[in-house]
């Protein structure tokens, strides 16, 4: 157990950070390396990450390293190999004075905050750093902070993860088949309810969704209108938003990226557009996504859209590209 890794989590105090954090360092996620935990708060909750060390520390993780915890993302950046960004201001909550119910609102305020994690991410960070916008609205999040931070050779990724899990749910469902058995699941577009998750190019029990399904009106009626509205779903039932099931797809992620994808397969994550499916370059875009041997990650390129997939594409793209504009004073 000689290697490292530096994680560093932010908003994590939070919901999702508690189901996050002890799974970081179970020895499953990174495998046998020794993970070393950042752990990051704004100034009025950051005493509270004292119990949240006392509880890890209570847990027997032998692959838990050095844990510490700040409200300095400056300080806590330097030299970390992945980052979490978890931490954002939700909908809902009283801002200066104001109740943030709109997406703009929430652009605006959370967009301040990713310039400067951004900075300091581009700054200090290890030149291959990885890492994961959780916190909402995720894709222009993570929009902001590969501005900000201007290191290609570092990966920004906005999670779209959870929501191909919930297509994987949906679609096993409908098909009677073990969620391992949905493969190559891909999340197209913008982590909003424009998102388009792909039942055609899946692969279910080695068959194609196409095949597998052959229901389009099911998948137009029930499948996307689910998978999109879910997090609402869960929002309504619970009285929180999802958190346990925001944690596993984090989880996923760097599983995924941090492992070479099979053949057939690919993941699903937001990362910054090279043109690739006529996406405008540099927007944060859900694509399928492919681990390979050397550990680079890469946009899966011969997925053929039909025109109804190209169609609802289109609306997301469109959404992110307005929310680009809506941003646009926060870029250099
Ligand atoms: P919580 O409100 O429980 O926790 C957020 C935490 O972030 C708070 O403790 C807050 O103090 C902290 N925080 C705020 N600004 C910070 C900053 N600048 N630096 C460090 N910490 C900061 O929310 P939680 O349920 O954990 O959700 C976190 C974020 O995930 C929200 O933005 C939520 O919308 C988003 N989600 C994203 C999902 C995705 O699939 N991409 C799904 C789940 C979730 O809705």
């Amino acid at each position: 157990m000689s290697l490292r890794v530096k994680v560093v989590v932010t908003g994590a105090a939070g919901q999702i950070a508690y189901s996050l954090i002890p799974r970081l360092v179970d020895g499953k996620t990174f495998g046998n390396k020794i993970v070393d935990l950042c752990l990051v708060e704004i100034p009025q909750v950051v005493s509270k990450l004292e119990g949240l060390v006392m509880e890890l520390e209570d847990s027997y993780f032998p692959h838990m390293g050095e844990v510490t915890y700040t409200d300095n993302f400056d300080e806590a950046s330097h030299d970390a190999d992945w980052f979490l960004l978890v931490g954002s201001i939700p909908r809902g909550i009283v801002y200066e004075g104001k109740k943030i119910e709109e997406r703009s609102d929430l652009l605006k305020i959370n967009g301040g905050i990713f310039v400067n994690q951004g900075k300091a991410i581009g700054e200090n960070g290890k030149d291959n750093a990885k890492i994961l916008v959780v916190g909402n609205p995720a894709n222009t999040n993570a929009l902001i902070g590969k501005n900000a931070a201007g290191k290609d050779s570092q990966l920004w990724m906005a999670m779209t993860m959870l929501d191909a899990s919930r297509a994987k749910s949906v679609i096993s469902k409908k098909t009677n088949t073990n969620v391992s058995e949905v493969k190559n699941m891909i999340i197209w577009g913008n982590h909003s309810p424009t998102m388009y998750p792909d039942v055609e190019n899946a692969v279910i029990n080695g068959k194609s969704g196409t095949e597998a399904i052959n229901d389009m009106t099911w998948v137009e009626n029930a499948f996307l209108p689910t998978v999109q509205q879910r997090g609402k779903s869960v929002i309504d039932a619970r009285g929180a938003s999802s958190a346990t099931s925001a944690a596993k797809a984090a989880l996923d992620t760097i599983i995924a990226c941090e492992n070479t994808t099979e053949a057939g397969d690919c993941f699903s994550a937001a990362i910054a557009s090279d043109g690739s499916y006529g996406v405008p370059e540099g927007l944060i875009c859900g694509y399928p996504l492919m681990t390979l041997e050397d550990g680079s990650v890469e946009i899966k390129r011969d997925i053929s859209l039909s025109d109804f997939a190209k169609e609802r594409f289109q609306l997301s793209i469109d959404e992110l590209s307005s929310e680009r504009e809506a941003v646009k004073h926060l870029m250099k």
